[in-house]
């Protein structure tokens, strides 16, 4: 299973083409949309979001509501665009809407030497986080993979600036992330975290955080120990870290783990009439094998660089020194990166589901799927 996706942030719009998906599957257009708003939430969110009104097209790959074994091609409109088309279409042909100046914290500096452009918009365009609109049309229907195995995914926000919330919660409290415009679990907490963003917006500035992805019903030996790229907390570790201003990733209890003794941290195992663990430290992976717990995944988010209280940096154009500052932008953006991040564990999931049941139809996944099950019992 792969995808690849092309778009430009202020372009036409975002195109991605899913390859190796199961024939006979169902694509919900309703399930998929409704992810894709669920991304376009979260209060912190600048005006972009007004603007856009994300939606799923879906060009081919599917007939009658089902898949075919083609490759799925997908295309979101980027609204923005009829603002922007004339910019986009002369880009780096007017001498005055070159952009030479590199905000600190984001690709601008390094992008324009890598790919020896002039003008950083032909950088930030694509650094842009707007790609992730098709990251989660494409986990949307990597969910639609695992609902056939009664595997879900959940995430909430654990965190916004300094404000955190270290309590371990219930996968029904969790449910209730979508609840709360910032996506956390607590009302409290969500209140001097909606303050927080409003002083921070008034003052230009701008709030990482961090949050919790969670995915239950996984079945024990995906990935695998045997060599360092079938690693399933490597592949999980490099999924996160690909979404736009994710800095750090922790398995399971990663931090607490190596700060202690391994006589509390490893997670015993019991037996009544099946497998069970009182713990869940390893963060349902072990030695690069899924161990049939909970897969539990932390992500921490960067502030976003693009703020209107300037940093300073150096016009690449002139070597003078200037101060960074954008008009437009979000003041936070930790609850949209918490569905990418369970996008991405979905999407990761499922590429496994295919690796080890097969991928050619539902009906032969299913059928490996219950045969590994009954001998799953029998151990
Ligand atoms: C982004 C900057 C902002 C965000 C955008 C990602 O866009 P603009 O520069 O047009 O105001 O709103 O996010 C999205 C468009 C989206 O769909 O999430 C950036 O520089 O990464």
């Amino acid at each position: 299973l792969r995808y690849l996706n092309a778009g430009e942030s202020h372009g036409k719009g975002l195109m991605g083409i899913i390859e190796g998906l199961p024939s006979n599957l169902y694509i919900d257009i309703k399930f998929i949309n409704n992810e894709l708003k669920r991304r376009q939430r979260g209060y912190g969110r600048g005006k972009r979001m007004d603007i856009e009104k994300d939606n799923i097209d879906i060009l081919a790959g599917v007939r009658g509501s089902y898949t075919i074994g083609s490759p799925l091609s997908l295309y979101i409109e980027n609204k923005d665009y009829e603002n922007w088309e004339e910019k986009m279409k002369s880009i780096g042909k007017i001498d005055e809407e070159i952009i030479t100046k590199p905000r600190p914290g984001h690709g601008d500096f390094a992008g324009a030497i890598k790919y020896r452009q002039n003008d950083i918009r032909n950088i930030l365009e694509r650094a842009s986080a707007r790609e992730t609109a098709m990251r989660v049309a494409v986990g949307a229907i990597a969910k639609l993979i695992l609902k056939e195995f009664n595997i879900e995914v959940y995430s909430y926000v654990t965190g916004i600036g300094d404000i955190e919330d270290s309590k371990e919660h219930s996968l029904e409290e969790i449910a209730e992330a979508d609840n709360s415009s910032i996506r956390v679990l607590d009302k409290e907490m969500e209140d001097r975290i909606i303050k927080k963003i409003d002083e921070c917006k008034l003052k230009g500035d701008t709030l990482g955080g961090s949050f919790k992805v969670v995915a239950k019903n996984i079945p024990i030996g995906l990935g695998s120990y045997s060599h360092w790229d079938r690693k399933l907390d490597g592949k999980l570790a490099q999924g996160l870290m690909s979404l736009q201003g994710i800095k750090a990733v922790e398995i399971g209890e990663a931090i607490i783990s190596a700060k202690n003794f391994g006589s509390t941290v490893h997670d015993q195992l019991y037996y009544d009439d099946g497998y069970y663990r009182e713990t869940n430290n390893a963060g349902g992976i072990e030695a690069g094998i899924s161990n049939g717990e909970n897969i539990e995944l932390k992500g921490y988010m960067k502030p976003i660089p693009s703020l209107r209280i300037p940093l300073k940096s150096i016009d690449m154009k002139t070597k003078e020194e200037f101060l960074a500052h954008k008009e437009r932008a979000d003041v936070c953006a930790v609850p949209s990166a918490s569905i990418v991040a369970e996008s991405t564990l979905a999407w990761i999931i499922a590429s496994e589901i295919i690796i080890k049941f097969g991928g050619d139809s539902i009906e032969e996944m299913k059928f490996n799927y219950d045969k590994y099950s009954n001998y799953i019992k029998t151990r």
